[in-house]
């Protein structure tokens, strides 16, 4: 079957609606029909300031709330990016066949990067992409779901894997990005027209995986929408409501157009209670699975173990042919 992998990283107390929307529930809908791989990237999580203390804490939660949401150990692959030395090494090689320019032209880095001003991002910042291509190829995935804020990091994915199989062989797989239509970008409550986002979000515009109903529903009661009351589906003049009715028609599996039927004339009160009625329904049991994960450290670190074995299998497969291809002498 097709191979699939995809990567999260650890840099919040909880992964949010976006990740789980435009990610994690795609991981699990994607174990049905395909040899499954998916990591914490916590390698990726360093390339912006971070304590070590809360980064080992942050990668648990991850991973906990990755099985919590669906992901079963003897279907999917599950591990931590940092447990494979494969990926650091197959990113030094394609560091090297990658041009400054090229990497200059994320725009992820560029927004991320702004903040530090331009000389004092981090280099880790500069190259966290082509870590992203190691990932990928290392596994020879197919398909790699992801929400739209990825696809440019795919293209340069692709880009390295045939510029690598040009000049030294045919070694990977080309991947193809898995984007989900309708929940490839969820956005900020407070701002509907930025994305929901772990970093960059203030916590009243962010829907917490692990938060309690009570917090969740007057989060989504609040959310910023526009000063009409008619709850349609119009992404330029009503973000706001454009994007609650994504997350409810989500969530319910109901159609955004039945959606705008059922509220017809009913104001935005009652559709937005509607709207956090659902997240906490679908959270919930996330939340109380991840909990209970998190009590059991060590049952969790086993699992974690076992994950990284099966994916270190597949990654040094690939890095011998990586190492022989590119002209590394063999250890004997
Ligand atoms: N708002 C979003 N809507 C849909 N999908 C989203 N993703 C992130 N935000 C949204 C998808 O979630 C996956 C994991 O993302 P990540 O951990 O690599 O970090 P990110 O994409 O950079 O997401 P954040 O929340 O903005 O995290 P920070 O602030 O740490 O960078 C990816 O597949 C992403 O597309």
């Amino acid at each position: 079957s097709p191979r699939v992998l995809s990567g999260i990283q650890p840099t919040a107390d909880s992964f949010h609606l976006g990740n789980y929307l435009g990610a994690v529930r795609q991981y699990v809908a994607m174990q049905e029909g395909y040899d499954a791989f998916y990591c914490v990237v916590d390698l990726h999580a360093i390339t912006v300031d971070y304590k070590p203390e809360l980064l080992r804490r942050r990668s648990r939660v991850a991973a906990a709330q990755l099985f919590a949401a669906g992901l079963d150990p003897e279907r999917s692959t599950v591990f931590i990016q940092s447990h494979v030395r494969e990926h650091t090494e197959l990113a030094w090689i394609l560091i090297c066949l990658t041009g400054m320019g090229e990497a200059g032209r994320m725009t992820q880095f560029k927004d991320k990067s702004a903040k530090y001003g331009e000389t004092s991002a981090g280099v880790g910042l500069f190259t966290y992409p082509i870590l992203q291509a190691a990932d990928i190829l290392l596994y020879q995935a197919n398909q790699v779901p992801v929400g739209a804020d990825q696809k440019q990091h795919l293209e340069l994915t692709r880009d390295l894997a045939q510029r690598f199989n040009h000049r030294f062989g045919e070694t990977f797989t080309l991947p193809e990005p898995y984007i989900v239509k309708g929940v490839e970008k969820i956005t900020d409550l407070q701002d509907p027209t930025a994305k929901m986002s772990k970093s960059s979000s203030s916590p009243a515009g962010i829907l917490d995986l692990l938060e309690e109903p009570g917090p969740l529903r007057k989060k989504v009661m609040r959310a910023v929408t526009d000063t009409g009351s008619e709850i349609l589906f119009d992404e330029e003049n009503k973000p706001g409501i454009a994007n609650l009715l994504r997350i409810l028609s989500a969530l319910t599996g109901t159609p955004i157009p039945e959606l705008e039927t059922r509220y017809a004339g009913q104001g935005y009160g009652t559709f937005k209670k509607d709207v956090a009625e659902a997240v906490a329904v679908a959270f919930t049991p996330i939340r109380e699975r991840t909990e209970k994960l998190l009590a059991d450290e060590a049952g969790l670190d086993k699992m974690l173990a076992a994950g990284a074995a099966k994916a270190r299998a597949v990654a040094a497969e690939t890095m011998e042919k990586v190492r022989d291809r590119a002209g590394f002498l063999p250890t004997l």
